[in-house]
Formats: C-alpha cells, structure tokens, sequence
C-alpha cells in the first residue's frame, strides 16, 4: 500500500511514530469511547475548566450581551459538541428577546442532528440552523453569502490544543473570514497554581488516563496495531513558565509494536514517550498580545471568581 492509500489517521500515525521524539494529535482521542471518557471529564470535579465557564455564563450572562451589543446577529458557534454550557446563553437571551439564530457548526452532522433534537425539547421557540462541516469551509461560504453580524464562540479552551504559533494563525484565518464588526467569545484557560492543573488532568479516578490510553486502543482497534496497553503510563506535566500541559504515553519497557494498517513495527525505548496532547494555559496579557497579532480588538474579559477560566470577547 502506498502512503496516498492509507487513511488519515494510519498516515498521522505514521508520520508521529517515526519522528523524535514520537508525538501523535490528541484529535483522534475522539471515537465511539473517547467521546464516552471526555463526557466524563467534563463532569468530573477536578476538571474545573467546565464548571469556571459554566459560572462565568450563569453569572455574567446580562454583561456578556450587554457587551456584545449587536440588535440583531447569528450565533455562530465552532464545534458546537452537546451544547451544554452554551444552553445557559441561549435560554438568556431568548428571554430577553434577542434577536438571533443559533448557528452551532461541527464537522460531525450526527452531533448537530443530536443536539438540534435536544434545543427543540428544551428551547423549542429557538431558531437554529446547522452547518455541518470544517470550520473555516462553513466560515467562507457564510461570509460569502450573509452579511447579517455575526458572534462567533470558541469555547471550552479549545484553542489550548494549537501551539501557540498555530493558535495564531488559526485565529487570523478565523479574522480573515469575519466582517469588520463582528464578534468572537472565546474561551481560554488561565495559568495558576500548578497542582489545581496536574489535578485536573491527572485525576485520582484515572479517567483522564484511560481517555489518553484508548489513542492506544483505538490503533489496535483501526489499524490492527499490537499495543499492549498496560506497558505504557499516562503521564502529565505543567510548566509554569510557558503554560504548556503535555500529556504523555510512557513505555514502561523496552518493546516493539507492529502496526498491521503500515506493515511496520515501531521500536520504543524503556521511558521513551510518545507526546499526545497540549492544553496550553495563558495569562491575561499573553491572550491580548494573541488577539492583537491576530488582527482583533479586545473588548471585555469575563473570569470566574477564582480567576481560572476567561471567556474573552474580541472584535474585528
Ligand atoms: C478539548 N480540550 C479543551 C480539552 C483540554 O482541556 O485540553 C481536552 C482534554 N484532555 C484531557 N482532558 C481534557
């Protein structure tokens, strides 16, 4: 088989297995179980990042529309997931009768149809309307053929999962797509005391853990890979310089593992690590030096009261 016939997934896996140090992208943590352990994450008490944003829209919801301040918009939110914490949004507003259209984009049309379900139970006067696909196609053909203003949400600390240097490109294509005047909430995750990090990503129940692990799973699984998955440790790290959180999949021993998918082994050195994911944490000026180089104005942050978790709202 050629590298142009394997499917995306054998060739990231592929290309990260080879390099050094080894390094996979945490994007496909996310199948049937990965879904399942991350909907555990987000209700579990030491993941704070879940409950600070669900405080800052309880809390701040009057403020944050106060501070948008638009008479007429869409809602448009990237990766939309289960609309958990956005709901909190979407009830004040309809109460206040604002108007808008919830726009939730995902490249999964099963999650949309799930959570367009769920809104039509729970908010049933609601306008949604779904756009399915990858963000910045979805972003293009809106701005192409809608001029009505827009709020983007960008929730969850998603964007700790790009690099810096990506997180700043992606937010410039994201400016690129926007008119002037349109809106962006985003959601970051701030520096602070390091053990309430560690904590958080390495919980005593070993949830986080197994999350991590089933990236092992799932190449047994999709790729016929042989991984023994008791060999390798989860294994986390805070700097609290940088604000990088790195999550690790440790080989306890020296071992090799064949995946069936390349008809390749790969050789892992006892404590040899394959790097899987980056949560990046941020201080407040660090995130205004962000929205600046990406071409946007900072308007308003919104913390919670312990000064976790920001949803900062930028302009174009
Ligand atoms: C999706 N993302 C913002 C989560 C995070 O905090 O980086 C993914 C996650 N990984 C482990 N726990 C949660």
């Amino acid at each position: 088989m050629t590298t142009a016939e394997l499917s995306a997934f054998a060739r990231d896996v592929l290309h990260g297995l080879s390099k050094t140090p080894k390094q996979l992208p945490s994007m496909y943590f996310y199948d049937e179980q990965g879904d399942q352990l991350f909907q555990r994450i987000m209700h579990m008490p030491e993941y704070y990042l879940m409950n600070c944003e669900l405080d800052i829209f309880e809390q701040q919801k009057a403020q944050i529309l106060n501070a948008i301040g638009l008479e007429h918009f869409h809602l448009l939110e990237l990766g939309a997931g289960d609309g958990y914490k956005t709901r909190v949004l979407l009830r004040y507003f309809m109460e206040q009768s604002v108007d808008f259209e919830y726009q939730p984009v995902d490249i999964s049309p099963n999650v949309l149809l799930e959570l367009e379900q769920r809104l039509r139970e729970e908010l049933p006067e609601l306008k949604v309307h779904s756009l399915p696909g990858d963000y910045f196609k979805v972003l293009h053909e809106v701005k192409e053929t809608d001029a009505t203003p827009k709020v983007v949400l960008f929730l969850g600390a998603n964007i700790g999962n790009y690099p810096q240097k990506r997180a700043a490109a992606f937010l410039r294509h994201l400016q690129d797509e926007l008119n002037p005047g349109d809106k962006l909430l985003i959601g970051f995750d701030l520096k602070k005391d390091p053990d309430v990090i560690l904590c958080a990503y390495n919980d005593p129940a070993g949830i986080t853990a197994a999350f991590n692990l089933n990236l092992l799973e799932r190449m047994n699984r999709e790729l016929g890979a042989n991984f023994n998955v008791q060999d390798f440790r989860h294994w986390e790290s805070y700097d609290p310089v940088t604000g990088a959180t790195r999550s690790f999949l440790v080989s306890e021993k020296a071992q090799h593992v064949f995946i069936k998918a390349l008809n390749r082994s790969f050789h892992f050195d006892a404590w040899e690590a394959i790097n899987v994911e980056l949560s990046q944490k941020y201080s407040l000026p660090e995130i205004e030096s962000l929205a600046r180089e990406a071409g946007f104005q900072v308007e308003q942050h919104f913390t919670d009261d312990q000064g976790y978790f920001v949803d900062s709202l930028w302009c174009k």
